[in-house]
């Protein structure tokens, strides 16, 4: 994609489309002010302090087109570092279009979603995890997912890593050094120090790393999947636990043929559930395919609520289905439903002894249901989401994947004593990949695919 120019002067809408009681639109770029100007020919908008409101009238020709509020910003203090204005219009749909028709008719073209961001970045007023934030700002939707992307915002973990990076580069300068002297076996890096910063970096990536899962759970929810056999009241745990009517419940077995998904906040944290296609040989290709999707879901899952229905399922069937889901580290929440049709006690008193963790629930009534959300919360460690600075983005992740390795070859080649040359490189490398979060090393694809997923007039 052809990268944004930035001689132009833009403007969009900065508020929401559609019907409101005032409408914002911004203008960034070397002709911003003057634009204003032509638009509000009896303001001395040229003037005007920077960052001070005044009332403005806008005009085509001789004809009012409306009573607005303007703000200049001049370069560089605004936020895209460039001169910027921004006109509070009345909220109507036609004053908006009419006051964005003027700025495009006196030299303005229209943003490109994300190129205020996108400005802001190139002219330095942050790196490109800063920058990522603002969109996970935007789109934050609870307190910790807002808390996470506001301190990122504001520097987050980026500042450490561009710090490991310098020492980094450091090292490597002095690697090569070594090579244009390699006729006279000179040492410039010292190993041991080098090892030292290598282990620092490689812990600092580790720690990044493991708040990932943090990160994730906070913007995207924790992908809790409801499995069990048909029948077992899957369904009707969803909907008791939306309380609202989203999956069809009946007592044909096989009824949920696809994943149904929605979300809900509990203690503070979203959390996504999935109801899935009951697990069983399947009697028909949807129901087969409902079911393949199932246990492709419980591969991704952050935790597996597994429900079986109490009176229907003996001691060592309930242990074969649970042994055949192969659920490795995942954590399991295990639930006995229908408590209400159980009236065997010693039934009961059975799968107990065998499970100790074991939820009695009945999800139709909406017994144990307080006893399971205070599971599930405690499973997700809810409390230890308060740590501050996490890695919230899986491009930040990847990249921290990939400097780790390329870590660890320089360590072991160091280690091994492989050429200087070869160590240097995988620095390098590792320089790469630590950059590329920062956006000190950037590509043109990097960045158009990065701001081009902000929505326009950001
Ligand atoms: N008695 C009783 N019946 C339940 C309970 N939960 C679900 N059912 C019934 O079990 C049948 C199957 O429920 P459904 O949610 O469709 O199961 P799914 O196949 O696992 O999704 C329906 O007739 C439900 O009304 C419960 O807690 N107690
Ligand atoms: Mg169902």
């Amino acid at each position: 994609m052809k990268l944004f120019d930035k001689k132009d002067t833009i403007v969009a809408l900065a508020s929401p489309a559609g019907i409101g009681a005032l409408g914002v639109i911004r203008l960034s770029g070397p002709d911003a002010i003057a634009i204003a100007q032509r638009l509000c020919p009896r303001t001395k908008v040229l003037q005007m302090p920077s960052h001070q409101a005044r009332l403005a009238m806008i005009y085509e020709q001789d004809r009012l087109v409306d009573e607005a509020l303007l703000i200049c910003f001049k370069a560089p203090k605004s936020f895209t570092m460039e001169e910027v204005v921004e006109f509070s219009v009345h909220g109507s749909t036609y004053i908006l279009d009419q006051v964005m028709r003027l700025c495009l008719q006196q030299g303005a073209r229209l943003a490109e979603p994300g190129e205020f961001t996108f400005r802001a970045f190139l002219n330095g007023r942050f790196d490109l995890s800063q920058a990522e934030a603002v969109a996970d700002l935007i789109a934050a939707d609870n307190e910790h997912a807002h808390r996470v992307a506001l301190n990122q915002m504001r520097g987050g973990f980026a500042q450490e890593i561009r710090e490991l990076r310098e020492e980094l580069i450091h090292f490597a300068s002095m690697l090569e050094l070594e090579l244009d002297f390699s006729e006279e076996d000179v040492e410039f890096a010292d190993r041991r120090q080098l090892l030292a910063l290598l282990q620092r970096i490689q812990g600092v990536v580790e720690r990044l790393r493991a708040s990932f899962l943090k990160g994730n759970v906070i913007k995207n929810g924790v992908a809790t999947v409801i499995a069990g056999k048909p029948n077992a009241g899957k369904s009707t745990l969803l909907n008791a636990l939306l309380r609202e009517e989203k999956a069809i419940v009946s007592p044909i077995a096989g009824t949920t043929r696809d994943v149904i998904e929605d979300v809900m906040m509990l203690g503070g944290i979203k959390f996504r559930f999935m109801d899935t296609a009951g697990l069983r040989e399947a009697t028909d290709l949807i129901e087969g395919l409902g079911v393949e999707r199932t246990r492709e879901k419980i591969k991704q899952a952050a935790v597996i609520v597994y429900l079986f229905d109490l009176q229907h399922t003996s001691l060592d069937s309930l242990q074969a289905e649970l042994s055949s889901l192969e659920l490795g580290d995942t954590p399991l929440v295990l639930v006995g439903n229908k408590v209400d049709e159980l009236h065997d006690l010693s039934q009961m008193q059975l799968f107990r002894d065998a499970f100790e963790e074991l939820l009695f629930i009945s999800a139709k009534a909406g017994d144990g249901l307080p006893e399971l959300e205070a599971r599930l919360l405690q499973v997700v460690q809810a409390g230890q989401l308060q740590q501050e600075k996490l890695v919230a983005n899986a491009r930040h992740e990847q990249a921290l994947g990939k400097a780790a390795e390329s870590l660890l070859s320089v360590q072991q080649g160091l280690q091994t004593g492989i050429s200087s040359e070869l160590v240097a490189q995988d620095i390098r490398r590792t320089l790469h990949f630590l950059g590329e979060i920062t956006g000190e090393v950037s590509t043109d694809d990097l960045l158009g695919n990065i701001f081009s997923k902000f929505c326009i007039g950001k």
